[in-house]
């Protein structure tokens, strides 16, 4: 969690030194996405991402190295060699699939992966990830119908933090909690609080060992907020009370975790402060790195777009 934090607030910031030339943040949603992601098995399981999930991303085993190497668009990236937008995370080792910047479109993706899985009679879990405006998109009911009719092993991820940029989520959904969609399509829905980590963890651990099972899909409605604007090129005081970020700020994962930790005597000064050091040492170097890292050959701009 501290490692996506990290990373978000260093997008942010160099965005706005004008060396990157967009950022998008998770800050507030890192306990969903790593409270999923810790049951994946990389390399088994697949992860299907959204633009949001570097905690996701960086739990299933991406290095800060990784993501930075996207956000400055370096030929070494691994996700596309620097020719696609930040965050649209992949490691074919990991297991993490890269999705396209359209909402939505990688719930019927990751769909097909598990109904793959499930014809192959292979032990995999697929995790999709999305945000609540992202349910309003003809795709994920779709994949979720088709999902339920056909048992498949795949986990849905929703990361409610109640707004598609600037609009709220009353104005997305009739329904308070959007997991009682799941009845509809015959599988179970669960709405958890994504700020309380463990919590997650719990329900993504039952989600994961059902599809295991053989019984069928799960849909977590992980209630979140995001402390950030949408991404650098939103103005999120047009929108949201600034009393309202604030309420939300005092419920945030990082915050509650630490408190819980250091109730249970696992956690000293010391020992944040070493952690704190080693992130940012980590996020750091790879700063640095990838700063110094080559562009990608403009010759090959071409490259992946047509058949060769
Ligand atoms: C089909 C489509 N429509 C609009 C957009 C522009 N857009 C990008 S992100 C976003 C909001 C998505 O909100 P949500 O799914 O709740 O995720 P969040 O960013 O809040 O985590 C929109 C409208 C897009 N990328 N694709």
């Amino acid at each position: 969690m501290l490692l996506a934090r990290a990373l978000s607030q260093r997008m942010r910031v160099l965005q706005r030194m004008g060396k990157g030339t967009f950022a998008v943040s998770a800050e507030g949603h890192e306990g969903a996405q790593v409270g999923t992601a810790y049951v994946l098995r990389p390399g088994q399981d697949w992860t299907v991402p959204y633009y949001r999930s570097v905690g996701v991303a960086v739990t299933v085993g991406m290095t800060a190295r990784d993501v930075l190497m996207a956000f400055f668009a370096r030929r070494d990236d691994i996700s596309s060699g620097g020719r696609n937008m930040p965050n649209h995370f992949s490691h074919r080792e990991l297991r993490i699939v890269s999705g396209s910047a359209p909402v939505a479109t990688q719930v019927p993706h990751a769909v097909g992966i598990a109904l793959a899985s499930k014809l192959r009679g292979l032990d995999e879990v697929t995790f999709v990830y999305f945000g609540d405006g992202a349910t309003s998109k003809g795709d994920t009911h779709e994949a979720m119908n088709f999902a339920g009719v056909h048992r498949l092993p795949v986990v849905f991820v929703c990361e409610n933090n109640s707004y598609a940029i600037s609009v709220h989520v009353s104005k997305q959904m009739a329904v308070e909690k959007v997991s009682v969609r799941a009845q509809g399509y015959g599988f179970p829905g669960v709405t958890v609080d994504g700020n309380d980590v463990l919590a997650v963890y719990r329900a993504a651990l039952e989600a994961h060992q059902r599809a295991r099972n053989g019984e069928g899909p799960t849909f977590i409605e992980g209630k979140v907020y995001r402390l950030a604007p949408h991404s650098s090129d939103d103005d999120d005081r047009r929108y949201r009370s600034r009393e309202e970020v604030e309420t939300w700020s005092q419920r945030e994962p990082i915050v509650r975790f630490r408190a819980l930790l250091q109730e249970l005597g696992l956690l000293d000064q010391d020992k944040e402060e070493a952690l704190n050091r080693r992130v940012a040492r980590e996020v750091d170097e790879a700063t640095d790195y990838a700063e110094r890292a080559p562009p990608p050959d403009p010759a090959t701009v071409f490259r992946h777009l047509y058949a060769e």
